[in-house]
C-alpha cells in the first residue's frame, strides 16, 4: 500500500498485546506539528488485570518557551475492531504537560527487537495524512539490529514517511526522575 491513503495503511496482523508489554526505547521518530517528546523517549507497556493496555512513558520535552524537563506521561488504550489499532488517551503526571487522544497503530513488530508505531492526527480531504507522527521502537537502547533495518525502511516507505524520521538519542537525561 503506497498510495499514502490512511485508510489503506497495513497494520500488524494478529497483534498480541501481551507479547508487546515491557520496555521499548524510541530510536527514531517522525514528529507531528508542534512536537512534544524530543529524545530520551522510553515507553513501558502493561496489561492491566481487566486485559486493557496501559503505558507509561518518559521523554525530554521543552515547555513554556524554553524550560527543559523530563516529562512523565501516562496513557490508556481503547480497543477497536482491529487488534493492532488503538485509541490512545494520554496525559502528563504534571498538569502543565500535554494531553491528547490520538490513534495508536502498531504497524509491525517482532515483539523481541523492534516495533513500528504510527498515528495520523489529521486526515486530508484526499485521504492522505496531513499530520502524522511515528515512533520506531527497539528493545535495545543502542538501536535497531542490522537485520531489522531493511524491514523498517520498507514500512517507513509504505507509510509514505521515508526520510522524515530523525534519530532519537538516549543520554542519561531522564534516568534520575
Ligand atoms: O511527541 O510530539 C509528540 C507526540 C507524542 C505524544 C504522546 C506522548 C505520550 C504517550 C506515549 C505513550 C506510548 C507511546
Amino acid at each position: 500500500a503506497q498510495d499514502c491513503q490512511v485508510s489503506s495503511v497495513q497494520v500488524m496482523q494478529n497483534f498480541d498485546k501481551t507479547r508487546y508489554t515491557g520496555i521499548w526505547y524510541a530510536v527514531a521518530k517522525k514528529d507531528p506539528e508542534g512536537l512534544f517528546l524530543i529524545d530520551n523517549i522510553v515507553a513501558k507497556f502493561t496489561i492491566a488485570e481487566d486485559g486493557s493496555m496501559t503505558a507509561t512513558a518518559k521523554g525530554r520535552v521543552i515547555i513554556l518557551n524554553n524550560w527543559e524537563m523530563c516529562a512523565d506521561m501516562l496513557a490508556t488504550f481503547e480497543v477497536t475492531p482491529d487488534p493492532a489499532k488503538f485509541r490512545m488517551k494520554y496525559w502528563g503526571a504534571a498538569s502543565y504537560l500535554q494531553t491528547g487522544n490520538d490513534d495508536h497503530w502498531v504497524i509491525d513488530t517482532d515483539y523481541d527487537n523492534y516495533a513500528i508505531h504510527y498515528s495520523c492526527r489529521l486526515v486530508d480531504s484526499d485521504g492522505t495524512c496531513l499530520d502524522a507522527y511515528s515512533f520506531i521502537f527497539s528493545r535495545h537502547p543502542t538501536g535497531l539490529r542490522p537485520e531489522d533495518q531493511r524491514n523498517v525502511v520498507q514500512k517507513k516507505t509504505d507509510l509514505c514517511l521515508l526520510g522524515k524520521y530523525r534519530r532519537v538519542s538516549h543520554t542519561a537525561f531522564c534516568e534520575s526522575s
